[in-house]
């Protein structure tokens, strides 16, 4: 382990052969534990099994059958896609191809937006692992798969332990011939906060090495100012920049004349200016109409030459005429989910949709059979996540007035819950509109969008109303959040805040009106090294020290969880959530080809300290785990 150590190290590895290194490096000296891996992997099984997941208590491990999964030659190579003519011709020839076609093209967010929206962001990597060859054999038309960015990364470690750009590395194996598509927030990154310029080009870098081809880049603002920077360092890594505009209010009322169709237009333009291979529009709420798509979509077709990407939220009911009424006034690429993980908050559905262009000249040339297939699969496996399902039964069109995008919607219902207003959830909703109207009329997407949540909770919370806000605002101490929106940390809104209110909010503090960016010093990745391998006592990644400068604290519990627990990510859904029941045998394939056979045989009786012996067989041997019972 020594000579591993020095190999490892980082002043080796960059050509200090001067072995004096030797005697000032401490940490050479410190040897890995000798790891246990299967008494690791019993104490989180043990635990999950008296304590539940994420401080739900247990509850009782449903019995749900393995998921049905399509039949594929596995044997016959993997039909080519998009990610060949991007890589044969670049950016600019995949952009010029996707204009050439005449059927609309498809996205599939099955993989990102769809389990973000409906069931909190949870679906494990285990489970897209096992379905991304199969998708990839099965819709190698599709413009694209989104499967990364947004609110996955985070959640990857925060709650599911897992490394996110191993997800991105796993399914890119799986999956070498459609386009690889993340979403991602301009200068907040995968985050709720503006990060320092060379953190975003390190990010756009690593994730294009990684295997990110088209990333989808928005501000929460509408800020093209904003968005600049991400787009540069996505052209210089020669991916493809999707520069996307958040659709908000509504063209087609004239009584809101502050995001009408010039404007989309002017954004349109400034967009493609910046460098867009792609516009993509990004309804995130799904607030755009019918007949407004027609004439949206109509008019940006005049005003870009570059293709046109539709991203909605079927939470209306209307996705699907939405679509088909964009479709006809040509949009390229349309935004859609597998069946049994489409509408609601989540994307209007492939299935309906192909079967709403029967007949049509522009119904998408996908199969299927195929889809009904993959459909299959994921009406199954969305039950071992029925814990985080919205609640939503039916169409809402209450969002056309509050507008709330469909990520938002059972988070701010959580939040609501947590701090004791689940039976005010009207008003809420009510007053999330009130604050936006009282906002100036904001784009309302991560991170903006949290921001008049917070504010929704706090004026409810205390019985405040617009009139109080203005009266007593001296005295009011406002969410942080709200604050540094007002301080220009997100960045600059259209027509810019409403200055009397920005007033009241800052107490007295400047505004800023430069990129925050431009503000912020420089992450010293080099420093940031060394201090994480002596903290680790392990070899850093570069994708490590993103992780770490983008989130330190969630970083360094995932790692805290990793060393106390191991890798969990090997074990099945069920197990991970709920643990074991009584009697029950598990296989866990802990690397290839080494599998631990797992039977739970008895749970010990509480002790006075508060602990319990859980007691398993471990590939036939016994062994038992001692844990805290927290019920
Ligand atoms: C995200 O930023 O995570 C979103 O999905 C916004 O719509
Ligand atoms: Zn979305």
């Amino acid at each position: 382990p020594f000579l591993e150590n020095v190999i490892q190290h980082n002043q080796f590895q960059s050509g200090e052969y001067n072995t004096t290194f030797i005697d000032r490096s401490p940490e050479l000296f410190v040897f890995p534990k000798r790891k246990d891996r299967g008494t690791k992997m019993l104490t989180y099984i043990a635990d999950r099994t008296v304590n539940g997941f994420e401080g739900q208590g247990s509850r009782k491990k449903p019995t749900i059958p393995k998921p049905r999964i399509p039949r594929v030659k596995y044997s016959e190579e993997i039909p080519k896609g998009t990610k060949q003519i991007l890589d044969e011709r670049g950016p600019e020839g995949l952009a010029e191809w996707l204009k050439q076609q005449n059927e609309v093209l498809l996205t599939d967010t099955t993989f990102r937006d769809a389990h973000q929206s409906l069931l909190a962001t949870r679906v494990r990597t285990k489970d897209l692992q096992t379905i991304a060859e199969p998708t990839s054999r099965l819709l190698p038309n599709l413009f694209s798969l989104e499967m990364w960015g947004g609110a996955t990364f985070d959640v990857s470690y925060r709650f599911l332990n897992e490394d996110p750009w191993e997800r991105l590395l796993k399914l890119r194996e799986k999956s070498p011939n459609v386009l690889f598509q993340m979403l991602l927030r301009a200068s907040n990154a995968v985050g709720y906060k503006n990060y320092p310029d060379n953190l975003i080009r390190e990010f756009v870098e690593k994730s294009s090495h990684a295997g990110i081809d088209v990333f989808r880049i928005f501000d929460s603002l509408n800020w093209v100012e904003g968005m600049k920077l991400t787009i540069n360092a996505v052209r210089e890594n020669n991916k493809v920049a999707e520069a996307a505009m958040c659709y908000t209010g509504d063209i087609m009322d004239a009584s809101r004349p502050k995001y009408d169709l010039k404007y989309y237009q002017n954004l349109a333009k400034e967009l493609q200016d910046a460098g867009a291979h792609i516009l993509g529009i990004k309804d995130m709420a799904g607030l755009l109409k019918p007949e407004a798509a027609y004439q949206l979509i109509s008019s940006l077709k005049d005003t870009v030459d570059i293709p046109i990407h539709l991203h909605t939220h079927d939470t209306s009911g209307n996705g699907i005429f939405t679509y088909a009424k964009a479709i006809e006034a040509g949009v390229d690429v349309v935004d859609v989910a597998t069946g049994s993980m489409a509408g609601l908050t989540s994307q209007p559905s492939a299935n309906s949709l192909y079967y709403a262009l029967e007949g049509n000249e522009r119904k998408p040339n996908v199969n299927i059979s195929a889809y009904e297939q993959l459909g299959h699969y994921w009406e199954d496996t969305r039950k071992f996540y029925k814990d985080f399902e919205s609640g939503m039964m039916a169409p809402h069109t209450e969002v056309y007035h509050h507008e709330m995008p469909g990520g938002q919607y059972s988070n701010l219902q959580q939040q609501a819950r947590a701090v004791g207003l689940a039976d005010r959830w009207d008003e809420v909703k009510n007053m999330y509109r009130r604050v936006n109207d009282m906002f100036g009329d904001l784009v309302k997407v991560t991170p903006s969008s949290k921001v008049v949540g917070d504010m929704a909770l706090f004026m409810v919370q205390n019985d405040l109303n617009e009139d109080d806000v203005y009266e007593q605002g001296e005295s009011l101490a406002f969410p942080d959040s709200v604050v540094e929106l007002f301080q220009g940390h997100l960045g600059q809104p259209h027509e810019g805040f409403p200055s009397e209110l920005q007033g009241i909010i800052l107490k007295g503090r400047q505004p800023i009106k430069v990129r925050p960016g431009e503000l912020l010093d420089p992450v010293d990745f080099k420093e940031l090294k060394e201090t994480l391998f002596h903290t680790l006592d392990r070899q850093v990644t570069s994708f490590d020290l993103i992780s770490h400068a983008l989130y330190p604290k969630v970083f360094m519990d995932h790692q805290k969880f990793t060393e106390q627990y191991g890798d969990m990510s090997v074990l099945d859904t069920p197990t991970f959530f709920y643990g074991m029941r009584l009697g029950e045998e598990i296989e866990v394939e802990i690397e290839q080809g080494k599998t631990l056979i797992v039977k739970l045989v008895s749970i010990g009786e509480a002790q006075v300290d508060g602990t319990r012996t859980i007691y398993f067989e471990l590939n036939g041997q016994p062994r038992e785990v001692v844990i805290k019972d927290l019920n």
